[in-house]
């Protein structure tokens, strides 16, 4: 822990670097992934089982704690640590990415964002220093730049106009921000898939000198190949000292191939989401419990993890929760997912740490496919 907020690389292997961020309320070990807490819940898991299964933070939503039930109350209950009984790190999105993919009628202009709630219709504006003030009043620990994420594919010129608003709205973001020694405010590099754009809107956050940087704009439609080329264009012109945060992704595989290309924190509701959907991702690849294979099946998802939702239950049992639709099968699924994900992060450090990222990628991805047979 540290009383300001600091990063540091143990060590590297290829681009792929270890290491830790410090701040007052704990330590991120990175490669990172933070399970999704939108609404300041990990969907159908107590925040204690998913610190035991190895998280150092987790994510919230601006957009969602605004409208329900309010930053301002949310401060008043002491903030959101307090009110979700997470005492650990906990960094917020902004809220304009989710304003898109949410709201009705939503506009953006140079101001901000102007939206209705999906919950009721009610009408919000969410300029660059109201997303900053509202991250302030949940007390969150590590605060994003409101940015325009465009889905692809689009026009150059649509993707170029996206990137230029985020960057203006990245320096308001910082002057709202201010002076915050244990906190970070991020910038969010934009610039959809095109190459020069990219760099152009990372230089542009590095000139900011920001105590990190995410990746947005990226798992919005595009290939698996074109979101790793843009980590390839981005990574060299973000330094070396400073996070870097690939938003919104991704699947096991993403995960590897965009940590073997320097990325250091992830955040997605695919664990969480697939959980409910009768998904487990686990060292043989992902299993659809809701197939009839599984019937008859004695074994448990994976008889070596130490999560027990893993190595307790007979995929017979997991298999009948599912199609029974019972709470405890996405109770227990959730809980595999997010133990898997985060057994994936500490073998992803360990491996850079030894030396042998390449070789831990080639049998993990070895293991996924025994399970496709
Ligand atoms: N911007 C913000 N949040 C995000 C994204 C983005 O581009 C993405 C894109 N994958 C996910 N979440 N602010």
């Amino acid at each position: 822990m540290s009383e300001v907020f600091t990063f540091s690389v143990s060590a590297t292997d290829g681009n792929a670097r270890c290491g830790q961020i410090s701040m007052p309320r704990g330590v991120i070990r990175t490669p990172a992934f933070m399970p999704v807490g939108t609404a300041g819940t990990v969907k159908a898991m107590y925040l204690d089982q998913v610190r035991e299964a190895g998280a150092d933070v987790i994510l919230g939503n601006t957009y969602h704690l605004m409208l329900r039930p309010g930053a301002e109350r949310i401060a008043r209950l002491g903030g959101l640590h307090e009110f979700a009984r997470w005492p650990h790190p906990i960094l917020t999105d902004s809220g304009g990415f989710q304003v898109m993919s949410l709201a009705a009628l939503r506009k953006i202009t140079e101001e901000g964002v102007t939206f209705q709630s999906h919950i009721d219709g009610s009408k919000h504006v969410l300029t660059p220093e109201r997303s900053i003030e509202i991250q302030g009043l949940l007390d969150s620990d590590i605060q994003m730049q409101l940015d325009e994420c465009v889905k692809l594919p689009c026009t150059d010129a649509v993707a170029e106009k996206a990137m230029h608003l985020s960057l203006r709205w990245a320096e308001r973001c910082k002057v709202a921000f201010g002076n915050q020694p244990g906190k970070a405010m991020f910038g969010i590099v934009q610039g959809g898939a095109v190459e020069r754009l990219r760099v152009e809107s990372a230089r542009e956050l590095v000139d900011l000198d920001l105590k990190g940087y995410a990746v947005g704009g990226l798992a919005v439609g595009e290939p698996q190949d074109v979101m790793l080329q843009m980590i390839d264009i981005v990574a060299p012109n973000l330094p070396q000292s400073k996070p870097r945060y690939l938003m919104g992704v991704g699947t096991p595989d993403d995960i590897v191939e965009s940590v073997r290309r320097g990325i250091d924190m992830f955040d997605c509701v695919m664990p969480t989401r697939a959980g409910r959907h009768g998904l487990a991702y686990t060292r043989f690849g992902r299993i659809n419990l809701r197939n009839a294979r599984h019937a008859d099946d004695p074994r448990p998802l994976d008889e070596a993890s130490s999560c027990e939702a893993s190595s307790k239950y007979s995929r017979a049992y997991l298999h009948h929760l599912v199609r029974s639709n019972e709470i405890l099968g996405m109770m227990l699924l959730t809980w595999n997912n997010i133990a898997y994900y985060q057994y994936l992060m500490a073998g992803l450090r360990q491996a850079i740490t030894d030396g042998r990222l390449d070789d831990f990628i080639a049998e993990t991805k070895a293991g996924w496919a025994e399970g496709e047979q």
